[in-house]
């Protein structure tokens, strides 16, 4: 019994130091120390021996037992230092390794400039209206009193898809369809995309941008279209800005007028920018016509209105020292991330 287990001990120890990891390990345990393990089966036909034979034999096996449950102890311990060390190396993190850079976008200028001019607006107590882009001739000619025969209902300019449909030429049927759904006191701009059948070149495009907005009230006055006007003017080129009012023709609007601002370039002295004038041209305008007012609703012995336009691509060139139209919309990363 003796050498049993001491056979035992020596091929345990022995095995145990192969082991590569804690399943196998476990299997080992079972295997000497299990239930029908074989340590436990040696004990297990103690009974069979002498008595005064037991004593030593058991507190060899104990000796066994124990020895073989150290070394699978420390065995499993290395085991286990080792898995923690691999998992920890494996998770290890560089926080010293640089990041990736994440691209900021930024708004088109054409945006950024509409942003900017809704605010001044909405400061000023405007609301903003929109409308269809595909609009009823009714509603882009005929309600703004321009006559069939008027220049600017040529087909050369106007894209029409129908007799009666096209592409609205100004934001303009716009103003006449809230005239027609809204009572007076109005105030409102309206934003918008507009079509025209010109040839691209670097001051035109047949796609492009206007802003225009409507006063309708008791009392209203070209006081008021002046002084709307030209706050407008110095809250986007600044306070020292100078607005100029020429007369000018729009059928919608009697009287009519052109507005022109001292130069954003060269503050009024001249230069390329202005033709060496002094003056830009910004937007148009006037009080709005009579018969524009009846095809709106309204009644035009009790209320008077005025009504105003820009080029939102124009405004935007202008600020941002760009000088051809196309770039707008050529959608070229390189360039519109310079604003
Ligand atoms: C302009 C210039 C002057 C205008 C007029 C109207 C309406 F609908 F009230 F008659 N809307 N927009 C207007 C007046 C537009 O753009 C250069």
């Amino acid at each position: 019994m003796r050498q049993k287990l001491e056979n035992i001990r020596d091929e345990a120890i022995e095995n145990i130091s192969k082991v590569k990891d804690l399943d196998q390990l476990e299997r080992l345990r079972l295997k000497y120390l299990g239930k029908k393990g074989e340590l436990t089966q040696v004990l297990r036909g103690m009974g069979k021996l002498p008595a005064e034979d037991r004593p030593v034999m058991g507190q060899l096996a104990n000796e066994v037992r124990y020895l073989i449950e150290e070394q699978m102890d420390e065995h499993k311990k290395n085991l286990e230092d080792k898995l923690l060390n691999y998992r920890l190396k494996l998770e290890t993190i560089d926080v010293t390794v640089p990041g990736t850079n994440i691209e900021r976008g930024n708004l088109h200028p054409l945006t950024s400039v509409l942003n900017e001019i809704i605010d001044i607006f909405i400061g000023m107590g405007f609301e903003i209206a929109e409308g269809p882009e595909v609009e009823l001739d009714y509603y882009n000619f005929e309600a703004l009193n321009i006559p069939k025969s008027h220049p600017s209902r040529d087909v050369q300019d106007t894209f029409y898809i129908t007799d009666e449909i096209l592409l609205r030429t100004h934001t303009s049927p716009v103003q006449v369809r809230t005239m027609e759904v809204q009572k007076p006191p109005i105030k409102i701009i309206v934003p918008g995309r507009v079509y025209r059948s010109d040839d691209v070149d670097a001051t035109h495009s047949p796609i492009f941008h206007q802003v225009e907005g409507l006063v309708v009230d008791e009392h209203i006055t070209m006081a008021d279209l002046k002084g709307v006007l030209d706050v407008f003017v110095k809250e986007l080129f600044g306070e020292r800005t100078q607005t100029k009012f020429r007369p000018h023709y729009f059928p919608f609007t009697e009287p009519s007028m052109e507005v022109d601002a001292t130069c954003v370039t060269c503050g009024g002295e001249g230069c390329r920018i202005c033709s060496h004038t002094g003056w830009i041209e910004i937007l148009g305008a006037g009080m709005i016509h009579p018969n524009v007012l009846k095809y709106g609703g309204i009644d035009s012995e009790k209320y008077s209105g005025f009504a105003f336009g820009l080029g939102l691509d124009r405004i935007a060139n202008l600020k941002y020292g760009i000088d051809d139209i196309r770039l707008l919309y050529e959608n070229d990363i390189r360039f519109l991330k310079q604003f």
